[in-house]
């Protein structure tokens, strides 16, 4: 059995919905078992800032399948969730990253493992270090719990946990 955490993101509106269509079709994927999930944390737009707060959050799944197999997966469902790809960074109905695989260090055309950017994301490291902080990570030789720390407290200040408001819900 492989061992990863995917990190979702979301930031058009129904956000929570598509949050749980997400890890919904993610479950229903053969060989896939959701292990845990991390909260939601709402958290301020990185890299470009000019739109919505997103939604993000954590998984950790079993999975038989190949990293290769498990991004087409994950972008199968970005597909089925309308996910268009315009703007770089840019607004996203739902973003489906592989994080972390097992130990493994993979780079390819498609995939790179761990992800590129995911130690220097509060987005990522706060919902991933609920789930695994002393989860180390290959390449980098630090765990998620140091690398969190190590980020500038002004990354981490306006990242919150989410929760559904009244007249969200329905
Ligand atoms: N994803 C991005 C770019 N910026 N900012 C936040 N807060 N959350 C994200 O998921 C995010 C982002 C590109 O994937
Ligand atoms: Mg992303
Ligand atoms: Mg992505």
């Amino acid at each position: 059995m492989n061992k990863a955490f995917i990190a979702l993101g979301t930031n058009i509106e129904p956000r929570k919905e598509y949050l749980d269509q997400a890890i919904q079709l993610l479950s229903k994927v053969e060989d896939v078992q959701i292990i845990k999930k991390s909260s939601i944390y709402q958290t301020p737009p990185v890299g470009y800032t000019n739109q919505a707060d997103f939604l993000n959050m954590v998984l950790e799944i079993s999975t038989r399948l190949s990293s290769e197999q498990l991004l087409d997966q994950c972008q199968e469902i970005e597909n089925e969730l309308g996910r268009k790809r315009t703007i770089r960074f840019g607004p996203r109905t739902i973003d489906l990253d592989i994080l972390v695989f097992n130990e493994e260090n993979i780079k390819t055309e498609r995939l790179t493992i761990p992800h590129p950017r995911m130690d220097i994301r509060a987005f990522v490291l706060v919902p991933l270090n609920e789930l695994a902080p002393e989860l180390r990570i290959s390449g980098l030789g630090k765990t998620v719990k140091q690398l969190l720390h190590g980020l500038p407290d002004q990354d981490k200040k306006d990242i919150t946990k989410w929760k559904m408001v009244e007249s969200e819900e329905e």
